[in-house]
């Protein structure tokens, strides 16, 4: 199916909730609480997970918000209209996600005092998981193959732009505003440490027991079986549930399944090239975090 995808600022967005309009507000004339916590991350990196995680530290462990509110109502998509309405009539603190880079970010953030939480994840196994999702998400072009489509993730030729520049426009800000950077690997291995250290990062205290509830409430089961985050609530004209699952794996490494040897060295002088000055430093570049 060819889909029309919105064009804003040279980066193209799937079209549906997204508009230029919806974008240009979000950038130019949303306004940003001090008190505001932004889930920000480059699609498939953990969005959700991380929504689950931040909903239920809000709330002090208590999953009763998370069990019985979808997630887009809990923590909306300001960037889109009807996530647009929705932000606009949460109580404060709120939780706002999205998938900007900082470039279309609202501006407003840069004088506030709120607050960025920032998932990255091994970008081979974004494409893993972003290549199952576009065929199931009826706003997205069905890949001709995986190959076309880790060629056009490697060029930044796929909706929400390159993962290269959202990641390193973001890590350019690390230490001039009070941003959260965490990765997926990072939750994987070490869930309850990094609901600790969250915690400390939004002046949040929660004792033992209730840090206990958000790892296990947002634990991979737990939220398969939550239809306010599992996505089957959503109507099939956006995402066809027989085409795919959301919540598909949740494993680090998958990537190891889908790459040829090629596929995988091509992966790497392209890596090497544009990671530059940063290579060394994220968790999926040592080996032994791999499938955990
Ligand atoms: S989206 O569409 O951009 O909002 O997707 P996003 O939420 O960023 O990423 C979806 C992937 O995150 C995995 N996921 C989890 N993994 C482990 N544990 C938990 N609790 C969890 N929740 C979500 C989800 O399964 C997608 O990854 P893949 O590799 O496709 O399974």
């Amino acid at each position: 199916m060819t889909v029309q995808y919105i064009e804003y600022k040279g980066i193209k967005f799937p079209p549906g909730y997204n508009s230029v309009q919806s974008l240009c507000f979000a950038e130019n004339k949303f306004e940003v609480r001090d008190d505001d916590i932004f889930n920000v991350t480059y699609p498939k990196s953990g969005t959700v997970w991380m929504t689950e995680i931040l909903s239920l530290i809000l709330r002090g462990g208590d999953p009763t918000w998370n069990q019985n509110l979808l997630n887009s109502l809990r923590a909306p998509w300001f960037s889109t209209q009807l996530g647009l309405e929705t932000a606009h009539h949460c109580p404060s603190p709120r939780l706002l996600t999205c998938h900007l880079p900082v470039q279309i970010f609202p501006k407003a953030f840069f004088t506030s005092k709120a607050k960025v939480v920032y998932t990255s994840r091994d970008p081979r196994d974004i494409v893993v998981s972003y290549y199952y999702f576009t065929k199931m998400c009826t706003t997205y072009e069905d890949p001709k193959s995986f190959n076309q489509f880790l060629e056009s993730f490697l060029s930044g030729d796929v909706p929400h732009g390159s993962w290269f520049d959202h990641l390193k426009g973001w890590m350019e800000l690390e230490g001039r505003y009070d941003i959260f950077f965490i990765s997926y690997e990072e939750l994987k291995q070490n869930l309850r440490g990094s609901v600790e250290r969250l915690c400390r990062f939004l002046g949040k205290e929660l004792d033992d027991a209730a840090v206990t509830s958000v790892v296990e409430n947002a634990s991979f089961e737990a939220m398969r079986r939550n239809r306010m985050c599992n996505s089957t609530m959503l109507p099939k004209e956006l995402m066809d549930q027989e085409k795919g699952t959301f919540l598909r794996k949740g494993i680090c490494g998958d990537w190891k399944n889908h790459f040829t040897v090629a596929q995988s060295e091509y992966f790497d002088r392209v890596y090497q090239e544009k990671i530059q000055g940063r290579k060394g430093i994220f968790p999926w570049e040592q080996t032994r975090q791999d499938n955990i």
